[in-house]
């Protein structure tokens, strides 16, 4: 039986997306996208699934672009393949994504960890955009969503010299939530989630939206979005359980409504 090169579990409200093609360090092929994006989109759409822990070995979350399917490809052949509207579709899913990330994050190994939501690592961790070193350049928002998370003079010198970071350094320019020794990735990352899925999942959803549209509209866009967002968590059960709980000095018992 070949092994399943996307492997989802599912327990209690928390759901993980293993990268599982350990011998070419989960290089990301057309097969294990498509996969993906599928568990994704499913898991999505399960109203018990409020966190996704997404993860690949302790080698490697993710060596990039799987370069041996890339190298004899025509610009026609890329554009037909149509690679990024999938990128896209985990873009837009709403469910909080959580990367749990040792070994290497490199090329589309990282930008699939800066789509996500927060970003657990293990001391291990190296972060690159490596494709200058083979004659290209990042395609799925390297060089958008890393120079907004650390700054444009990193951002270049990583995607000019295609040089990886430290953990630490990642740490230090903003683009990852913690550093974990090594054995420990996994299960932090877990932590994480679950604290998440403790939360009012509406009002998570919402809040996640309201986080990534500053990313793409104006502050005084982003502050309108932000208040419609807010007004319509008034409608949720949840909401008015959340403020009687408070004031009743217990704790609140979400129901996800
Ligand atoms: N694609 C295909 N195979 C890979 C990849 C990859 N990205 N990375 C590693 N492998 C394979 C190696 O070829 C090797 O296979 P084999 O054992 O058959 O020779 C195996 O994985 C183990 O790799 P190494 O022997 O090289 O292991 P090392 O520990 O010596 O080195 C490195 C690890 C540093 C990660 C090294 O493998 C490396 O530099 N890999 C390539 C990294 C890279 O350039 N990534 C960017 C790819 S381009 C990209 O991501 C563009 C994204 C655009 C968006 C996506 C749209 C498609």
């Amino acid at each position: 039986m070949p092994e399943n090169i996307v492997v989802t579990t599912h327990e209690g409200f928390i759901a993980t997306v293993q990268l599982n093609r350990p011998k070419v360090l989960n290089a990301l092929n057309l097969e294990l996208m498509v996969e993906l994006v599928e568990a994704l989109e499913t898991l999505d759409a399960n109203p018990d699934v409020r966190c996704i822990v997404i993860h690949g070995s302790e080698r490697a979350f993710a060596a990039g672009a799987d370069i041996t399917e890339m190298a004899a490809a025509s610009p026609t052949e890329m554009l037909q393949r149509d690679q990024f509207t999938r990128w896209d579709r985990i873009r837009r899913v709403k469910t909080p994504l959580i990367a749990a990330v040792s070994g290497v994050a490199l090329g589309g190994g990282c930008e699939l960890v800066m789509i996500c939501d927060m970003i657990v690592a293990s001391e291990t961790a190296r972060f690159g955009q490596p494709e200058i070193n083979i004659g290209v350049m990042p395609g799925a928002g390297g060089t958008q969503r890393l120079t907004r998370a650390v700054g444009k003079a990193l951002a270049m010198e990583m995607v000019l010299t295609g040089r990886m970071i430290t953990a630490e350094e990642a740490k230090a320019g903003g683009l990852i939530n913690m550093i974990v020794p090594v054995e420990f990735y996994l299960e932090s990352a877990m932590k994480l989630a679950r604290e998440v899925a403790a939360r009012p999942p509406i009002a998570v959803r919402l809040a996640k939206e309201s986080v990534l549209k500053s990313f793409d509209t104006t502050v005084n866009d982003g502050l309108e979005f932000e208040r419609k967002n807010f007004y319509l968590l008034f409608d949720t059960d949840d909401m008015k359980e959340g403020m009687a709980a408070f004031l009743e000095k217990r704790k609140p018992e979400w129901k996800g409504r």
